[in-house]
C-alpha cells in the first residue's frame, strides 16, 4: 500500500514540476498581476500516465482455475506497473523474478480483490507466478518481456 500510493503521487509531482517550469518561462513580463493567476491544471484527469509508466493488467482465472487469463505480458523498460485482478474466490498472488532468479515484485496475497505492483525492470525476459502451494506447478506462471 505505501508503495502504491508513492507512485500514484509522482505523476502529481511531475505535473507541479512542469507547472513550475511553465510559470517561470512567462516571468519575462513584468507585470505583477500575473502572479496572482494559477494555472488551473487539474490533475485527477491524466489517469492514463505518460513516460512509460503505463500500468499493464494481470488477471487471476475468475472462475477459479489455477490459472492467469494470460502467459504473456509486454512492458516497457523502467517502472512497469502491473494492475493484478483475482475475481476468484480462491486466493493468489503474483511475484516477479528477473532472469537469474532473482525476485524483483511481489504482490500480496488476495482474494476478489485488485492490487498494484511495481518494480523496475530492464528490458529482457522476466518470469511471473502465483507464490500459493501448488498454483505454479498447475500452470499458473507466464513471461513479462520487457522492451
Ligand atoms: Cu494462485
Amino acid at each position: 500500500m505505501k508503495r502504491s500510493a508513492y507512485l500514484l503521487a509522482l505523476p502529481l509531482v511531475a505535473m507541479f514540476l512542469l507547472a513550475g517550469c511553465g510559470s517561470s518561462d512567462d516571468s519575462s513580463s513584468d507585470s505583477t498581476a500575473e502572479t496572482a493567476t494559477t494555472p488551473t491544471e487539474q490533475p485527477a484527469t491524466d489517469t492514463g500516465g505518460s513516460g512509460g509508466g503505463k500500468a499493464i493488467a494481470l488477471d487471476a482465472d475468475p472462475s477459479g482455475a489455477l490459472a492467469y487469463t494470460t502467459d504473456t505480458l509486454e512492458a516497457k523498460a523502467g517502472t512497469v506497473n502491473v494492475d493484478f485482478t483475482n475475481d476468484a474466490a480462491i486466493a493468489h498472488d503474483v511475484v516477479f523474478e528477473d532472469s537469474s532468479g532473482a525476485e524483483v515484485g511481489r504482490g500480496d496475497v488476495i482474494t476478489g480483490d485488485s492490487e498494484s505492483v511495481s518494480f523496475d525492470a530492464k528490458p529482457g525476459k522476466y518470469t511471473y507466478y502465483c507464490s500459493l502451494p501448488g498454483h505454479r506447478a498447475a500452470g499458473m506462471e507466464g513471461t513479462l518481456t520487457v522492451k
